[in-house]
């Protein structure tokens, strides 16, 4: 019983926390109280294997009511012919295309990790970089990609799969112009959308759906639903495929709860509310990277056009900064820089991505406000600044 009460004191104090941080971690957000509530649901008890009305269990049919209209919403969201809204996370979303379209030893061409690239795009310790050939594209030395580049590389390495798709990339992304060289070349595209989704269903950024073979991406970042994956594609010959790579090919059940919370997640995003939401976003994450500009730290690029940019400390180590930051109540995530000669412990920058608080509604005042807050931190570490986060925090709170 006693245990009981301590665990409840726990998420007690979690939620206290996240309430009194200022959260800018750009894989993170805040899903609404329904995505929340339809989360910890009863079907949290039922197990659905399979798809919708063709289950290995009995009792699934408000299930399959529930995955049809996630189903759909998804395809309406992204303007796609299909979607698998059934993988348990971005990881397992890549894992299912990637059991869709190669096989074993197969060649995949993909931005490295230390230039925002991601672990599941074929970073060695990892099992996409355990079964497949993995060949890096890097960025140019402005930090853009290199179109003329990659086609060189496309052609010299003939990859079977190129991925597009990162964890901090600023810039925009020529979709028009890779499919034309990869389709040259004969080249599968792999689009990972995870930190976009949200800027691309509010028609921010373009949707990369028409140029792509497969879309992955997932639902808990600009796209502000409950944790999870989701698979999208307009090529009827990978339909099937998809479907039985995710189950039973990576999966077993899948997380009804979780799909049912999703289906919400999506909901939400269809709506005009949510276009503002991600403009205004993109204000703020503007407004940020130019004061730190104007504090003269170095980003990956002068502008971003997305929620989130990386910052170069120059001299600082990010393991103290990022200590220093969440003493004074402000969570960053450490970072690399490209050619990054530092480890993943301790790499040379930190990562800063504004769709949190902009659930919080958070604007151009309290953004730039914050920004100098941020700057003033980093360059001194005496620097006492809770009570006025803490002020912030309670004048925006998560849930009202
Ligand atoms: N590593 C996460 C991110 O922060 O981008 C994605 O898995």
């Amino acid at each position: 019983m006693n245990n009981f009460y301590n665990f409840l004191n726990l998420l007690k104090i979690e939620s206290i926390k996240q309430q009194q941080k200022i959260n800018l971690i750009a894989s993170e957000n805040y899903s609404s109280l329904a995505s929340i509530i339809y989360s910890s649901s009863s079907f949290i008890n039922k197990y659905t294997e399979g798809y919708p009305f063709n289950r290995y269990y009995s009792g699934c049919k408000i299930f399959d009511y529930f995955e049809n209209k996630s189903i759909i919403e998804s395809q309406l969201l992204f303007s796609s012919l299909f979607s698998n809204v059934q993988p348990h996370s971005g990881v397992q979303a890549n894992f299912s295309v990637f059991q869709t379209l190669l096989k074993k030893n197969d060649k995949i061409l993909s931005l490295d990790l230390k230039s925002g690239g991601h672990l599941s795009h074929g970073f060695k310790k990892n099992f996409s970089g355990e079964i497949f050939e993995i060949v890096n594209y890097c960025l140019d030395k402005n930090n853009f990609l290199n179109y003329n580049y990659i086609e060189l590389l496309l052609k010299k390495e003939k990859p079977k799969l190129i991925i597009i798709g990162y964890s901090c990339y600023q810039s925009n992304i020529d979709w028009n112009y890779l499919k034309y060289i990869t389709k040259k070349q004969n080249c599968l595209l792999l689009s990972d959308i995870s930190h976009i989704s949200g800027f691309i269903c509010s028609g921010l950024i373009c949707n990369p759906i028409k140029n792509s073979d497969i879309v992955t991406s997932t639902t808990h970042k600009t796209l502000r639903g409950a944790k999870g994956g989701i698979i999208l594609s307009n090529n009827n010959n990978y339909f099937k495929k998809i479907n039985s790579s995710v189950f039973p090919g990576q999966q077993g059940g899948c997380i009804s709860n979780l799909i049912i919370s999703k289906y919400i997640s999506f909901k939400e995003a269809n709506n005009f509310n949510f276009i503002n939401y991600s403009k205004q976003i993109l204000i703020n994450s503007k407004i940020m990277l130019k004061v730190f500009l104007y504090r003269g730290y170095k980003s990956l690029n002068l502008d971003t056009i997305n929620h989130m940019f990386v910052i170069h400390l120059k001299n600082k180590f990010s393991l103290k900064i990022e200590k220093q930051l969440e003493k004074n109540g402000i969570l960053i995530n450490k970072n690399f820089f490209p050619n990054d000669n530092k480890n993943s412990i301790n790499p040379s920058a930190i990562r800063i991505g504004l769709s949190a608080i902009t659930t919080r509604k958070l604007k151009n005042f309290e953004v730039e406000l914050l920004s100098n807050i941020i700057c003033n931190i980093i360059e001194n570490n005496d620097i006492n600044y809770k009570d006025k986060i803490n002020f912030i925090c309670n004048k925006f709170p998560i849930y009202k």
